[in-house]
């Protein structure tokens, strides 16, 4: 590493103690993006990267609600304001015992260099809460909801931050916070991307995040004349994301033989079709219910607790559940299986350890940011849609996320190719990067 990263992640790590993830996250664009800045007095100078790391704006609530027995709970809730150099805050809400500052911050982080490659006019931001909705009544649910939005409305706004879905907040929730927000601005407007159907949302939004990674996946096989068609698939996590990866790996004709949560993994040796799948959304979204209740409808399917899906051999992988799910170790393991693809739908699944082993080892590997940008992009379709108070069939707004991901795999290659292989990591990084100082240049210091 080059002694400018270093000096600069020991400057982040000194003032951003005790958030691991945040520290990984910007080593790993750091690496990528040093050459770029040393390049450019002005980046140097304007403090590009140092203003880069640094929140606009950072704001952390009390979230009390009461439960179904009448016990009163306290909640943190959050919402991380990152950059708005490209436009209005946008990135998704987390609900998730896990959430603390460094996974939102790591998060918004991404969210910036993700937004700035989807071209749409979108700054980064994330939030959510410690909140675990697993167990929870729907009446929980919508307390917890109102109470969060409660604090968070004089802080969002559809030219100032948009909201949107992320681990633990779906079309249930978005419908829950979206209904407060009316309720205390009175007024119907988009501050919230993945909403219902009839009032606001864009068709293709609950799928896009799943499918644009299986449309980059294609686009990255392309570059070695490879098709998904006919590969054997592991796939990571059972919700959003996982759900509409496996429904488009079906349609174009690949067998995926595994699903997961945080329990444990399914294997389903003879795949996943779109009959079996039609019982996992079942399962999750309606009965909300936990991934190995898949084996008793599906006998033949096989349940091993407290695994990943990593050690099951593979020619593509589609980590979907959560950041660092593939170890250096678990990494190894799918090379040497013959995995020829890592496609990530989650945010940063691999380990920086991993990383290092696909890069090395040059199989086609798509980083989060660049891989599950279609759902960003398609929240930026609603969006486009809201202000024209009208609706795309689904049809366009299909092709317009095909067309997002083409030229987000465009821009990878534009600036990752390296004499023998396309580094997709740098690519997304430096592309990502170069749009979003350039606007922080433009718009002065602030
Ligand atoms: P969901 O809540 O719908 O599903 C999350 C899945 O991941 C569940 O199967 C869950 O299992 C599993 N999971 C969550 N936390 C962990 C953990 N700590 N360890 C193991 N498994 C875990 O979320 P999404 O599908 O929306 O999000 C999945 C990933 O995709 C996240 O990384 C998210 O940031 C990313 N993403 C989501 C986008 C979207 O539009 N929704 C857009 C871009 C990226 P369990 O029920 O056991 O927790
Ligand atoms: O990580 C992500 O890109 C998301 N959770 C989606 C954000 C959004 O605003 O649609």
């Amino acid at each position: 590493m080059s002694s400018s990263v270093d000096a600069f992640l020991q400057h982040v790590v000194t003032r951003n103690p005790g958030e691991p993830e945040f520290h990984q996250a910007v080593r790993e664009v750091a690496e990528s993006i040093m050459p770029v800045v040393d390049g450019i007095p002005a980046y140097r100078q304007e403090k590009i990267l140092e203003r880069l790391v640094e929140p606009e704006r950072s704001i952390s609530f009390r979230v009390p609600w009461i439960d179904d027995r009448n016990e009163i709970h306290v909640n943190r809730g959050y919402r991380i304001e990152m950059n708005s150099a490209l436009g209005p805050y946008k990135g998704g809400l987390r609900f998730h015992a896990s959430v603390n500052p460094s996974i939102l911050k790591f998060l918004a982080f991404e969210q910036v260099f993700k937004n700035s490659l989807t071209t749409l006019p979108m700054g980064g931001g994330k939030g959510g809460s410690d909140f675990d909705p697993r167990g929870k009544s729907d009446m929980e649910v919508m307390r917890f909801c109102q109470s969060f939005m409660s604090e968070l409305f004089r802080h969002i706004g559809p030219n100032t931050d948009v909201p949107a879905g992320d681990i633990g907040v779906g079309a249930r929730e978005i419908g829950y916070l979206f209904g407060q927000y009316k309720r205390l601005r009175n007024e119907f407007t988009g501050v919230l991307t993945g909403k219902g159907l009839g009032w606001g949302g864009s068709l293709i939004r609950p799928e896009a995040t799943g499918y644009g990674a299986v449309y980059f996946a294609q686009q990255m096989l392309a570059t070695r004349s490879e098709t998904v068609e006919g590969k054997i698939v592991t796939l990571s996590g059972s919700g959003n994301v996982a759900q509409y990866a496996v429904e488009k790996l079906i349609q174009l004709g690949a067998k995926v033989i595994t699903l997961s949560d945080s329990d444990g993994t399914i294997v389903d040796t003879d795949g996943i079709d779109a009959e079996k799948l039609a019982v996992l959304m079942e399962l999750k979204n309606v009965k909300r219910r936990r991934i190995h209740e898949y084996t008793e409808k599906i006998p033949k399917a096989q349940y091993l607790p407290k695994q990943r899906p990593w050690q099951v051999p593979c020619q593509l992988a589609f980590p979907c559940a959560t950041q660092n799910e593939i170890t250096a170790e678990e990494a190894l393991t799918l090379v040497r299986n013959g995995c020829l693809c890592v496609c990530e739908g989650a945010n940063m699944p691999t380990e920086p350890e991993g990383v290092e082993v696909f890069l090395k080892a040059k199989i086609l590997y798509g980083p989060g940011k660049a891989a599950n940008a279609g759902g960003v992009a398609t929240s930026g379709l609603e969006m486009s849609q809201n202000a024209m108070h009208l609706s795309w069939p689904r049809d366009e707004v299909d092709t317009r996320l095909r067309e997002i991901m083409r030229a987000i795999h465009e821009s990878c290659v534009q600036y990752g190719r390296e004499s023998d292989f396309i580094n997709y990591v740098k690519g997304a990084n430096i592309a990502g990067f170069k749009k979003v100082a350039g606007a922080m240049l433009e718009q002065g210091l602030v």
